[in-house]
């Protein structure tokens, strides 16, 4: 279906329309064949069907379980939910007309704002035609024969196509943990990843938040404002930064759009894909007043500019104890109970070495009357009761509602949860059973034409992902254009270059502080009997574009094509 040709896409994009009529005049036939099918419909797999649909041609379908587009924002609905990007930079950068037309109000957006950026460009680009939402892919078998994949939806329906690619984000499956009693619970309980549609109504409620990540370090304050009580039920004490979030400027909204060549030049030089960039300075190698002093000012200025305040927050022990020491009095100031101040800043691990949460009011919550802190590593959560929750040491909290902010089984759930078979039946389950393996993050030996947006081995989620996610889908479109051109049809990362990227990524994570925290879903610790590694390629996102462009110019050296 690929073709240089203007009049033949054009043709060929008619012929797909009045295919798409038809289907949906009958209800969609077994067996619809494409060239690609797209798995999701956040933000990658919008700009992936973008892509390959527009720009090179092929006939897309994108399979989307969700009954709207927007990916994790249109899951995540609790109360604070927000982006930690600042939001001129948790965009699209492709179209110079649509970074121009659209306007933010805030620094920091919430899910519904962000659905509408998604629905704009969905519309703007007229993608909604070939996204079929409400189906969920329960398999993907790799056809050796036909050099196809089979994808069959929880609707019954098979689609095949000869790639597939998956843009199921990092943070999709939820993860309730198994705490005994929950099934016997009287009252409500919701986990914020799948969180009601309407909402929930906290008024005059006895609230238990269980998990203190980035999730609930945002909700908290939230949930307080109204319920009558609110327990935070803490197993690993974190740190947080202010977000300082608040209506952006005129002023500012016209620097964003007579600065887009500049912004966007320093997301793409910036380590995180973020648009600053990181101190050069070593934190050790100023006075402790001047340290002090640019510490006070990443504090005001707020979020996740405060982890570039020196160049060796991450890579240096020493110098992010520095950063411990700062963020760490900053609790015992803004909590005035000095038991609970304790337990909040009993940190066991180095700043940014879990994802660093940012907050408006989150340690000031604890200073209300109505929220109280229990500490769950001491006295650990024994069960859900019909009443509430119980501890080992038997202390009983009554509630009326819990709210299970527990995360996500990161980065490689929602791709295990999918049943992929590869060449000779070979289930992704059993290929990444002691961890998952890949070249780049991209395609996994022994999965011929599958490709994983943003998946782990890449820097992802330790970038700012709108960045991570254009990088990765053009870099795949490049690579179907390519293989169009020279007429090849199927492509597979070697062992060998698996086994070599494996190392790089470990190589990585080790010359950093990062998987030094024990208790982290980058290293999969947050699920039971799920393996120690650590996922995202920790190397920076603009050392990682440079490698995959380098690989890509070298005839895409460590992947094997044929025809
Ligand atoms: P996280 O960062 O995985 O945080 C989950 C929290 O839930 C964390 O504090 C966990 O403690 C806690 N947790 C999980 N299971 C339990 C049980 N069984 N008992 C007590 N506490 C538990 O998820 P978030 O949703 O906050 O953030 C995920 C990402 O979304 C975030 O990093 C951003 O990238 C956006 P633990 O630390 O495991 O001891």
């Amino acid at each position: 279906m690929y073709s240089g040709s203007k009049c033949h896409d054009l043709l060929m994009r008619m012929e797909i329309t009045s295919d798409i009529v038809e289907g949906q005049q009958r209800g969609y036939r077994q067996g619809r064949s494409f060239d690609a099918i797209v798995v999701g419909a956040g933000f990658s797999g919008l700009y992936q069907l973008l892509c390959l649909r527009d720009r090179l041609g092929l006939s897309v379908q994108v399979l989307e379980a969700a009954e709207e587009i927007g990916g994790t924002w249109y899951w995540n609905r609790y109360p604070g939910a927000r982006c930690d990007s600042e939001s001129h930079s948790y965009c699209y950068s492709f179209s110079e007309q649509l970074w121009q037309e659209w306007e933010w109000s805030e620094k920091y957006p919430g899910p519904p704002e962000i659905r509408r950026y998604l629905n704009h460009v969905a519309d703007k680009f007229d993608l909604k035609r070939d996204i079929r939402l409400n189906t969920r892919v329960t398999s993907a078998h790799y056809d050796q024969a036909a050099n196809r994949w089979r994808a069959s939806t929880d609707d019954g329906d098979v689609y095949t196509a000869q790639f597939l690619i998956t843009a199921v984000g990092c943070l999709s499956t939820a993860n309730v943990p198994d705490l005994p009693g929950l099934d016997s619970f009287q009252g409500q309980w919701y986990h914020t990843g799948q969180w009601p549609h309407k909402g929930v109504d906290f008024r005059g409620k006895r609230v238990g938040q269980i998990g203190t990540g980035s999730t609930g370090i945002q909700s908290a304050p939230v949930i307080a404002e109204t319920a009558s009580h609110l327990t935070v039920f803490q197993r690993t004490a974190n740190y947080s930064v202010p977000a300082r979030n608040g209506p952006l400027s005129p002023d500012f909204k016209r620097w964003i759009r007579e600065n887009a060549g500049e912004i966007r030049t320093t997301m793409r030089t910036a380590v995180n894909g973020h648009p600053f960039l990181i101190s050069e300075t070593s934190a050790l190698a100023v006075s402790p007043a001047e340290r002090l002093a640019l510490y006070e000012k990443a504090w005001e200025t707020g979020g996740l500019r405060f982890r570039g305040t020196f160049r060796d927050l991450v890579t240096s022990n020493e110098a992010n104890a520095t950063a411990v020491a700062f963020l760490k009095d900053k609790i015992r100031k803004i909590v005035k109970d000095p038991a609970t101040a304790e337990k909040l800043a009993d940190i066991d691990h180095p700043y940014a070495a879990k994802r660093p949460p940012i907050d408006t009011d989150y340690f000031e919550t604890f200073n209300r009357d109505n929220v109280m802190l229990v500490d769950v590593r001491a006295d650990p959560i024994e069960r859900i009761t019909q009443n509430g929750i119980r501890t080992k040491g038997g202390a009983e909290y009554p509630l009326d509602i819990i709210v299970f902010a527990t995360g996500f089984d990161g980065m490689t759930g929602s791709l295990l949860r999918m049943n992929i078979r590869g060449r000779d039946g070979l289930s992704l389950a059993n290929a990444w059973a002691a961890g998952p393996r890949n070249y780049l993050g991209l395609q996994i030996a022994g999965f011929p034409n599958l490709f994983t947006v943003t998946g782990p081995g890449s820097p992802s989620v330790l970038c700012n992902m709108p960045v991570a996610i254009e990088q990765h889908v053009e870099w795949i479109s490049d690579c179907i254009a390519h293989m169009r051109k020279e007429g090849l049809t199927r492509i597979e990362a070697t062992e060998e270059s698996m086994e070599d990227w494996m190392a790089k990524v470990n190589a990585a994570a080790n010359a950093t502080v990062l998987p030094q925290a024990k208790h982290s879903w980058y290293l999969g610790a947050n699920i039971p009997g799920k393996p120690r590694v650590f996922m995202p390629y920790a190397g920076g996102m603009a050392h990682y574009r440079k490698i995959c462009a380098d690989v890509a110019a070298r005839n895409y050296e460590g992947f094997t094509l044929s025809a």
